[in-house]
């Protein structure tokens, strides 16, 4: 098993405080996380040695938290989220005073052998990827450093997208390609010409009067989106917030879906004057590590320039809308298929109840489904059916295809239909290629966004937003001493305890059954999040303020933030 030097070695990593593997692995301050790091690395090695693969992933990055926060989430080898059986294990050796006995109960338990000498089994890698963020390298070299002692190779990818990862680590298992970043954007690409060619006419793609804004967070998505525009030749695109201000502050996707205000534009050399009077502007802003995308529409008209934009009020175009996207334009391609083909929506609580009903109109294939906050949940939903669409309500989604699904399109495409078949059954491959089939990705959905739209003749976000109207709601993160207080179920949509807390939110229900509320505690954050609903906008402020000020008193008012 592990030999006396490493034992001891992982021993001196020993974090200062207790850490919980959460909705997206670890976070913290930077600063209190090498030892973390460390320790995934080594699990990270085991996770490998595990089960037969080419590789796992692991990524470095924070996503929509502050730049002084980072973190480390591990990629299994099929792309998804750590499998939940591992971050119990995850958490337990982080935290443990004794990491052998935790890594030796683990060897006999996943029938892992760490006797290395046989050289002519191929030894899978750690794929290591991490974000902008300057805490992020150091952190990934401590990384690599702990995945060497254990005798497995690293595979450091520099600055990616965590999309970009999973999908790496998807396709090197699955595909036995080269993961590279090439071959991410030619697919994305080859799935844009297919549309272009066969779903909206490549003509209209150069000729429509669309200027596409979009708001790099500062982040990583900024590197991502300009070799999206150089490989697929969209046209219009121009990246804002590209690295010039600070990581996520007053810009990026969960900032404008939380505030639903204008984010803060160092310009860019991008004249905001030079967009011609007949254009139709699409903005959006991806998140720090560009797994999100949220589009939104200045509520003020007359765009002059970035700095009388910044703070205005926009209404967000949030992720249930891309599901509502995408389930319209599927169903009109299945139409034309003839095929029996089962789509699931999955939403969580956050979604607002207008999208739900919308989607559950939509009938026979289509049908939803609630699931707790986090990818993975949303994930393991999306693939009981042939195709899952999947979306919170903060812009993290992607649509699913069933192996079996794909292959009925092939046949489809290589026998004898018809013509308008044939071309359905393209535009619904050509979907699978662009939308990442490991996890939720902001990049390729600002391409699927864009193509949908197209799909559906609609040059302005308006038609989109048009479907339906939002219910009136509300976002609050509130710092509090004690989170692990809040306990929910069903979904997180029945909050359990505190009971205090419980009773504030069954009287609004007794007395006004038409508001919703939501409170949970954060997986990402030191926060307690809140959700609220409803049809007035007045009332459900004020009882978003009863609703805060029962939990601060019963999980106690924090102001170390
Ligand atoms: C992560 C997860 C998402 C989750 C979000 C917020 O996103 O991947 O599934 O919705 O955190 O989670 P919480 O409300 O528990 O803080 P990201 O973009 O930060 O990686």
């Amino acid at each position: 098993m592990f030999n006396d030097k490493i034992i001891a070695e992982i021993e001196k990593w020993k974090p200062s405080s207790s850490f919980s593997y959460g909705t997206a692995g670890f976070r913290a301050r930077a600063n209190l996380l090498p030892p973390v790091v460390f320790r995934c690395g080594i699990l990270a090695a085991a996770r490998a040695l595990s089960v037969p693969c080419v590789c796992v992933g692991l990524m470095i990055t924070a996503s929509h938290n502050p730049p002084e926060d980072n973190g480390v989430k591990l990629i299994e080898p099929n792309g998804s989220m750590l499998n939940e059986n591992w971050e119990i294990i995850a958490s337990r050796l982080i935290n443990s005073h004794n990491p052998k006995e935790v890594l030796e109960e683990l060897c006999i338990q996943e029938n892992i052998s760490l006797v290395l000498d046989n050289k002519s089994s191929p030894r899978p890698a750690v794929y290591i990827g991490h974000d902008t963020r300057s805490s992020s390298e150091p952190l990934a070299r401590i990384v690599e450093s702990a995945v060497e002692l254990i005798g497995l190779k690293c595979k450091c990818f520099g600055t990616v997208t965590t999309p970009q990862l999973h999908y790496f680590v998807k396709v090197a298992n699955e595909e036995g390609l080269q993961a590279n970043k090439e071959n991410y954007f030619q697919r994305l690409s080859i799935g844009w010409d297919t549309l272009s060619q066969y779903a909206f006419g490549s003509s209209t793609l150069q000729e429509d009067k669309i200027v596409r804004i979009v708001d790099c967070a500062n982040g990583v998505g900024a590197e991502a989106m300009a070799n999206l525009i150089a490989y697929t030749n969209m046209q219009n695109v121009y990246c804002v917030n590209t690295g010039n201000g600070e990581l996520n502050q007053f810009c990026g996707a969960d900032f404008i879906q939380k505030n639903a205000v204008f984010p803060n534009v160092s310009s860019d050399g991008f004249d905001l004057n030079s967009i011609s009077s007949d254009a139709s502007v699409h903005f959006c802003s991806l998140d720090g590590d560009a797994d999100r995308l949220v589009y939104f529409i200045p509520v003020e008209q007359g765009i002059t320039c970035w700095k009388s934009l910044s703070g205005q009020r926009v209404r967000v175009l949030e992720g249930d809308r891309m599901s509502v996207l995408a389930a319209l334009v599927i169903k009109k391609l299945l139409d034309v298929l003839q095929v029996k083909i089962s789509i699931g929506v999955i939403q969580t609580a956050y979604a607002n109840g207008a999208s739900t009903a919308f989607l559950k109109n939509l009938g026979k294939p289509v049908q939803v489904e609630c699931v707790p906050t986090g990818v993975k949940h949303l994930e393991k939903a999306a693939k009981k059916y042939d195709i899952g669409i999947y979306w919170e309500a903060n812009g993290h989604g992607t649509i699913l295809f069933a192996e079996n699904t794909v292959s009925l399109l092939r046949e489809t495409i290589e026998q004898n239909s018809a013509e308008q078949t044939k071309k359905a059954a393209l535009c619904l491959l050509a979907l699978s290629s662009i939308a990442n089939q490991a996890t939720g990705d902001g990049i390729c959905n600002f391409i699927l966004a864009e193509a949908l739209l197209k799909f559906m003749g609609w040059q302005h976000l308006a038609s989109w937003e048009s479907l339906y109207d939002d219910l009136p709601n509300c976002y609050k993160a509130l710092n509090v001493r004690h989170k692990e207080l809040i306990k929910t179920t069903d979904q997180e949509r029945t909050l359990l305890s505190p009971e205090s807390v419980s009773k504030v939110i069954k009287r609004f229900s007794d007395s006004k059954p038409s508001y919703r509320f939501l409170v949970r505690p954060s997986g990402t954050e030191d926060v307690v999040r809140l959700y609220g609903e409803g049809p007035s906008v007045d009332e459900l402020n004020d009882m978003m303020k009863e609703l805060e000020i029962a939990v601060l008193q019963a999980c106690g008012s924090s102001d170390h933030k």
